[in-house]
């Protein structure tokens, strides 16, 4: 059912450290064409690293892992192409369909192709206003039964950050601060929320993922939270105002369901000027790099 690129086949046969990288941050979290830029660019960051990309992502519904540049372009510049969670994978499929991955749905195909390392921006979450709308992104159920290292500016400041830490904690998914004793804020370095766990080096995250395999305990993934640079961060109080504006405009036009996050992610981009964007592909970058690193550290071992 998988489409593994030859590259990325090779690579796992041969044990050399591969990326996984999510398509809906293209598609859908980016503005174009910057978009396909940052694609290619982010792929070039695993490289440098050592590593071998693999992008996932839904093409006329065949789910694929490791993609060409003329797919990538079709990611980035294709009209319609869906947003795919992992529940809508098998509707995808069927009907035949393009779509890109989330956080939930490229996790699942990439520990279905045997790819152990995922870098993002930030992972989904509970949203602030659950108790309304229970929304909680299905990012945070699939990490709680698939065993993958996510490498991630901590979830979406967009969200309520304490509810999803307590509800990672309850679902029983490892969290680790990379290098900080904070949660990070995705835009920002620091959530201003603590962590129970500090690691400090690739070697330190591949001997928690060895731990987590000779545990044996249920299927679960491991969070490597790994703060923006402070000096491209996004500035704090333009980050508490736009957001604001954001939430409110939010539900003022009535944006619901899979809407929410592209949504808000648009809003500060335009509102920021470009500011949240540029802290973004900071918060990116920052995370691609790492996973390379302990994508290699964990092939290594
Ligand atoms: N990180 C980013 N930008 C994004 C996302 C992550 O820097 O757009 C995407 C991820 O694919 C994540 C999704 O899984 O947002 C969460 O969407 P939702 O809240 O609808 O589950
Ligand atoms: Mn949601």
């Amino acid at each position: 059912m998988l489409v593994v690129s030859e590259e990325v086949r090779e690579a796992l046969a041969a044990g050399r450290p591969v990326v996984a990288l999510e398509s809906t941050i293209i598609a859908h979290g980016l503005p174009r064409p910057r978009n396909l830029q940052v694609a290619l660019e982010l792929e070039d960051a695993v490289r440098q690293e050592g590593a071998v990309p693999a992008t996932i992502t839904v093409l006329d519904g065949q789910p694929r892992v490791g993609l060409d540049k003329e797919q990538l372009e079709r990611v980035a510049n294709e009209d319609g192409i869906r947003k795919l969670g992992h529940r809508d994978l098998p509707l995808a499929v069927a009907a035949g369909v393009s779509g890109a991955t989330t956080v939930s749905a490229t996790a699942l195909l990439a520990a279905q192709a045997g790819v152990r390392v995922f870098a993002t921006g930030g992972l989904g979450g509970v949203h602030r206003e659950w108790t309304v709308t229970q929304d909680e992104s299905a990012d945070l159920g699939l990490l709680a039964r698939t065993r993958i290292t996510v490498v991630c500016a901590g979830v979406k400041s967009i969200l309520d950050v304490p509810a999803t830490l307590q509800r990672l904690e309850t679902l029983g998914v490892a969290v680790a601060g990379y290098g900080t004793t904070n949660f990070p804020g995705f835009y920002l370095s620091d959530s201003g929320h603590p962590v129970d766990w500090t690691l400090e080096s690739p070697g330190e995250v591949a001997a928690v993922m060895r731990a987590q395999d000779a545990l044996d305990g249920p299927e679960s993934a491991l969070i490597v939270a790994n703060p923006v640079p402070e000096a491209e961060q996004l500035d704090p109080e333009l980050h508490a105002r736009v957001l604001a504006d954001a939430l409110n405009a939010c539900e003022a036009e009535g944006v619901s369901g899979q809407a929410v996050t592209p949504f808000l992610l648009g809003y500060l981009v335009r509102h920021t000027e470009g500011a949240s964007l540029s802290a973004n592909l900071a918060a990116v970058r920052g995370n691609v790099r790492l996973a390379g690193r302990i994508a290699t550290a964990w092939a290594g071992a």
